[in-house]
């Protein structure tokens, strides 16, 4: 028997959007935990690029959690989260020599020119209630990651965590700027994968009295799945996934077959004065 609400999700097309232009808000308020708007970006731009990606040789991918073969994504870019190689966060120096690259490259990791970074702006902007979105920079001036690109291969995935990433010292700045009630993933599907890879979400808060954990820290997945409904979602490429990643636990369900699921985003917060979307990976 399974306890605890149900995830409350809405699955929109382009049309729909204009219905939840303060979707940023609702996901931080509980009203929503997951938007997934489903052709986010047409077909033209994202279709070439994920054949283009999927080799290990096509770029120098990182492979933080190489450690847990079950989680080892391939990353373009140093992700602004705990990893198994750098379990407390990312050393904020090499982060941002980083986030540089990403951007200053965006358009070449692509192939096609495409203006990644205003996309994701404009996509995000549908639901930001107005208010501008924005790329921050710490007190010496440099400026945050927009993206990382994932690459999971068959038999990868990610497994169960929430994303609360405010008390590592990356966040020093971010966490004075941002409303730190809670955090929200964006991710826009580059690549769908054959099988697998369905994002599912439970309704398990970080201060879940009762944790369905193993030794009293990792998560067990099947007291999880019987205990809470969750909700898978299967995204295709150019759609755009939204999500409470901070209030609600969350894994990638293992991929399957040859073709790589292949996917780009960060996070994103309201900031401390709720008039502007801060964005960043
Ligand atoms: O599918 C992805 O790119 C990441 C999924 C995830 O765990 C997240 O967005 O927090």
């Amino acid at each position: 028997m399974t306890s605890g609400r149900a995830i409350k999700a809405v699955d929109i097309t382009v049309p729909q959007a204009a219905d939840y232009a303060n979707g940023i808000e609702d996901l931080y308020n509980g009203t929503l935990d997951v938007i997934v708007l489903r052709g986010a970006l047409p077909s033209a731009v994202l279709g070439p690029v994920g054949p283009k990606l999927d080799h290990d040789a096509a770029e120098s991918w990182a492979r933080p959690n190489q450690k847990n073969p079950a989680d080892d994504i391939r990353m373009l870019g140093v992700p602004a989260t705990p990893t198994y190689a750098s379990p407390t966060g990312p050393d904020p120096a090499a982060y941002f020599a980083q986030a540089k690259w990403t951007r200053e490259n965006a358009g070449r990791i692509f192939g096609n020119g495409w203006d990644a970074v205003g996309d994701i702006e404009r996509m995000l902007g549908r639901f930001s209630g107005g208010r501008p979105v924005t790329l921050p920079a710490n007190a010496e001036g440099q400026v945050f990651q927009p993206f990382t690109v994932r690459r999971l291969p068959d038999g990868t995935g990610i497994s169960l965590h929430h994303d609360y990433h405010f008390p590592l010292a990356l966040y020093d700045e971010l966490r004075a700027a941002s409303d730190t009630s809670t955090l929200i993933s964006y991710f826009v599907t580059v690549q769908q994968p054959e099988a697998g890879g369905e994002l599912t979400t439970y309704p398990v808060t970080q201060d879940e009295p009762n944790p369905p954990k193993l030794n009293g820290w990792a998560w067990d997945i099947a007291a999880v799945e019987s205990r809470f409904p969750g909700q898978a979602f299967t995204t295709r490429a150019g759609d755009l996934f939204l999500f409470a990643a901070g209030r609600c636990l969350h894994r990638v369900n293992p991929v399957v077959g040859s073709r790589a699921r292949i996917t780009m985003g960060g996070f994103l917060s309201l900031s401390a004065a709720r008039d502007r979307v801060l964005y960043w990976s």
